[in-house]
């Protein structure tokens, strides 16, 4: 930890005052080259603390950088953790305001519901096996508070993993009707495929980057509740979206989910 808990809470600000006025700012460790992941990690809680005290409801968790593909894409090399707001989901069909972002990404991903708490460290897959509800589709909006998509592992943590809303539902199944590592999806824009890909691109097994969650969870001090809502992280590349774009995305055994960016 590099920072006092008053930089902290100004970092904390720029951020969310990013988010809220559509405003790219530098990333942060151009200002300040030290920060570490202690650092990041309590400026992102910061967010979330003054988010929840003006009434927002955390509406889940979410791993990101968990595919070779995205990892590739961002030139990073770990996974990233963060939250996800209620005021960022939407249902399928739905129409996802522009004007809410600076400028929308998304990615396919693969997402969990617990029935118990999961806690760590020492967190395993087997232990996630056994908390897993039931399993839905989602496809995460991205959106980066940075300047260009310009960010390291520190700023986008800090920025709470550039989330910006989720669309579930779909057909959520059973754990045991399904094969993860080999479950596929197809990502159309405008009705041509842009992106493919299976589950196992998430470090394997979606499931693996739940225990991953945890134990990062855990070293903070904090769980996974029980009835929690997990993104496993995108299995695809983040494609951009324009005003007018159409996004369905097809996921084998799970339904499709569509959205339309208006
Ligand atoms: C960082 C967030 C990555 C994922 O699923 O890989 C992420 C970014 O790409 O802006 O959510
Ligand atoms: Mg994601």
């Amino acid at each position: 930890m590099t920072l006092d808990k008053s930089a902290i809470a100004a970092l904390a600000k720029r951020l969310e005052q990013a988010e809220t006025t559509r405003t790219p700012i530098i990333k942060i460790t151009d200002e300040y080259p030290s920060l570490d992941w202690e650092d990041a990690y309590a400026i992102q809680t910061a967010i979330r603390d003054a988010k929840t005290a003006r009434g927002v409801r955390v509406a889940g968790l979410k791993a990101g950088l968990t595919s070779k593909a995205k990892m590739k894409q961002m030139n990073v090399e770990e996974p990233v953790f963060g939250f996800l707001c209620d005021y960022g989901a939407y249902g399928d069909s739905s129409e996802i305001p522009m004007d809410r972002y600076i400028a929308p990404r998304i990615e396919a991903e693969i997402a969990f519901v617990t029935s118990r708490e999961l806690s760590g460290p020492g967190c395993h897959i087997a232990e996630v096996l056994a908390a897993i509800d039931f399993v839905l589709p989602a496809v995460e909006v991205l959106d980066s508070r940075y300047e260009n998509f310009r960010f390291d592992l520190i700023s986008v943590v800090a920025d709470n993993t550039s989330v910006a809303g989720f669309v579930t539902g779909g057909r959520p199944r059973q754990l045991a009707e399904l094969d993860l590592p080999t479950l596929g999806l197809v990502v159309e824009k405008n009705g041509e495929i842009v992106e493919v890909g299976a589950g196992a691109a998430v470090l394997g097994h979606p499931a693996e980057s739940v225990a991953m969650l945890a134990n990062n969870l855990g070293r903070r001090g904090e769980v996974i509740p029980a009835g929690t809502f997990i993104m496993s992280g995108g299995i695809t590349a983040a494609i951009g979206v324009e005003r007018g774009d159409n996004v369905t995305v097809r996921f084998q055994d799970l339904g499709s989910l569509s959205m339309r960016f208006v």
